[in-house]
């Protein structure tokens, strides 16, 4: 049995991350972890927030505090968020961490004492007015390619190229709007992605079983030829070069794109140096990413939004392929399209859609993971609207999930007094309930293991609807008045689709799951695994108290959504369709 290794891109510093960001990559590899955890399978499921780079000082310039100030702060605003959505990791890291700073460092060696780094004078964008060097977003100017008049030092994005500094028409700094701007060479570490194409290409020629967008993405970029990238900047902010090792470029700091996913592993690092897996740091961080110490036997799957792939399919593996050493590779990568705001972006700058700290504010995290998990961009990009969200709250978790368990339980609490009924016997109806649940259930955790989400968010629906349609046709608030046994039967058959409800509903909804769960405080959840011991649905005794769990989930007026809809803006205008901060990899 492997043990899984679970990552989600590195939720971007530079403020709260709205719902697409939520959706495309750190929700979806919740659901999976709470689901193989619920499983019996070991899981290290870990995050971190992504500090370096242009972005990061930008922001903090703009809020008027010094970058490393602003990124401790910023990744507790995160922290907290995330944790109230409940994404269940087991670290949550950060790129500026020393373990990332030694991780980076040991890789660039490494990559450097097996030939793939080259030391190359390049030519950069230097400020008079600022005195220093305007890498990336720093410099501003005219897209060469579209005429856009805000294109980025790193990219256009209004036409999406890819784009270097120096390329701009009529650049300025960013910081200072100056237009006092000279071209000085400047030295720079280059990887040799190039040199290591072959490689690259032969690895993900093994990776048949990956979704045919991840492939086709990956094998573009290697079509096109990967190019030799630049892994250093001139920046203040980010990991330092060690001089040692890099003497030509001291003084300089990473490329964020060359420490970000190195962070991955800094962050599993620091999940072991906090003594989390036992009393062996390096051991037991070896035995996840090192082939030769145990991770051969890990799993390793990667969710991110399909801007993302590039670096997870090509540099990424370039950087661990490149050092000459056992590195664990990733096996299993899962891509999201973009969830639009009524079709066009969600814009952090323009504040447009629905952030993070929007949604907890009107309501608890299950009414958003059901939504967004429910209609995740998978095969296409899907658009969020509050209609389609109302709807999906009030048809399928007050309507379908709530609504099963509470005319349930107040059945329960009105005939038979909270405790699970006895008498009656199994008949027909029951044989025909336990065989739906029990393929229902098999298909929900097929789509898991495939990680199709919508389809398994489609067969849990499908199983709470069973339950409603058992009821509707056994009909117990008819039959207590004539046949109490036959009452009795149906209800505690209910009851057991409850607790089969309780366990298969909580990677998707944890908050109510646990609420259902403490309904029933004889069972013991937690020997119950999701695969295993479902089946059975025999974990009720006649006798056995119900604990009221309350409403699930509360409806949404049409008049509520309205005025949501109002405060958020509803329609697209720009007409632009995805948040893009895609640059070649
Ligand atoms: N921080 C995601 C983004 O901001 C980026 C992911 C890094 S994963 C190593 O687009
Ligand atoms: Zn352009």
């Amino acid at each position: 049995m492997p043990r899984h290794l679970i990552t989600s891109a590195l939720p971007y510093i530079n403020g709260v991350k709205h719902l697409g960001n939520l959706v495309g990559s750190m929700l979806p590899a919740d659901v999976y972890a709470r689901y193989l955890r619920q499983s019996g399978e070991e899981v290290l499921f870990v995050c971190a927030t992504d500090e370096h780079g242009t972005p990061a000082e930008l922001a903090a310039a703009a809020a008027g505090q010094a970058v490393d100030e602003y990124c401790a702060e910023q990744h507790e605003v995160q922290r907290e968020l995330c944790e109230q959505f409940g994404l269940s990791w087991d670290w949550f890291g950060r790129t500026s961490r020393p373990q990332n700073y030694e991780l980076t460092n040991h890789f660039a060696r490494r990559l450097r004492s097996e030939g793939f780094c080259e030391i190359r004078s390049t030519e950069q964008v230097y400020s008079l007015t600022d005195q220093r060097f305007l890498p990336d977003r720093y410099v501003v100017g005219t897209c060469p390619n579209c005429g856009y008049e805000r294109a980025r030092g790193d990219q256009c994005e209004s036409c999406g190229k890819p784009l270097e500094p120096v390329d701009l028409i009529d650049p300025r700094s960013a910081i200072s709007g100056s237009v006092d701007l000279e071209v000085r060479s400047s030295n720079h570490v280059f990887l040799r992605q190039e040199a290591l194409a072959d490689r690259i290409r032969e690895w993900i020629d093994t990776k048949d079983s990956w979704p045919s967008q991840t492939r086709s993405i990956a094998y573009k970029w290697l079509d096109e030829g990967l190019r030799d990238r630049g892994i250093t900047r001139d920046l203040a902010w980010g990991i330092p070069v060690d001089p040692d090792d890099f003497p030509e470029v001291a003084g300089k700091v990473w490329y964020v794109w060359f420490d970000a996913p190195i962070g991955y592993l800094a962050a599993v690092r620091e999940w072991a140096d906090a003594g989390c897996g036992g009393d062996d740091p390096q051991a037991e961080f070896d035995s996840w990413w090192r082939l030769d110490s145990g991770a051969d036997q890990v799993e390793y799957t990667q969710f991110m939004g399909k801007d993302n792939v590039p670096f997870h399919t090509l540099s990424f593996p370039a950087t661990l392929l490149g050092s000459g050493e056992p590195w664990k590779l990733v096996d299993r990568l899962k891509s999201f399209n973009w969830l639009t705001y009524y079709g066009g972006k969600f814009s952090t700058s323009d504040h447009r859609g629905v952030f993070m700290s929007d949604a907890l504010e009107l309501l608890p995290a299950d009414y958003w993971r059901w939504y967004l998990m429910s209609n995740a961009p998978e095969s296409d990009d899907s658009s969020f609207t509050w209609e389609l969200f109302g709807s999906a709250v009030n048809k399928e978790l007050v309507g379908t999930f709530g609504n099963l368990v509470n005319r349930t339980v107040t059945q329960v609490e009105r005939h038979f007094e909270s405790c699970v009924p006895d008498g009656g016997e199994p008949e027909t109806e029951e044989a025909e309930l336990s065989a739906a649940v029990q393929q229902r259930l098999e298909e929900y955790l097929a789509f898991l293991d495939a990680l199709e989400f919508r389809k398994a968010a489609a067969s849990l629906r499908a199983l709470w609807s069973l339950g409603n349609v058992y009821l509707e046709t056994r009909e117990p608030w008819k039959t207590i008045k004539v046949d109490p046994a036959r009452t009795a039967c149906t209800l505690r058959t209910a009851l057991e689709l409850l607790v089969v409800c309780a366990v298969a509903s909580e990677p998707f909804v944890p908050a109510a799951a646990a609420k259902l769960q403490g309904a029933f405080p004889t069972v013991n959840w937690e020997d119950l695994r999701l695969k295993a011991d479902l089946a059975s649905r025999n974990h009720l005794q006649p006798g056995d108290t119900l604990k009221s769990p309350g409403l699930l989930f509360a409806k949404l007026p049409a008049e509520q959504l309205e005025e949501w809809e109002q405060r958020f803006g509803g329609n697209s205008s720009d007409g632009t369709t995805a948040e893009s901060d895609k640059v070649e990899p």
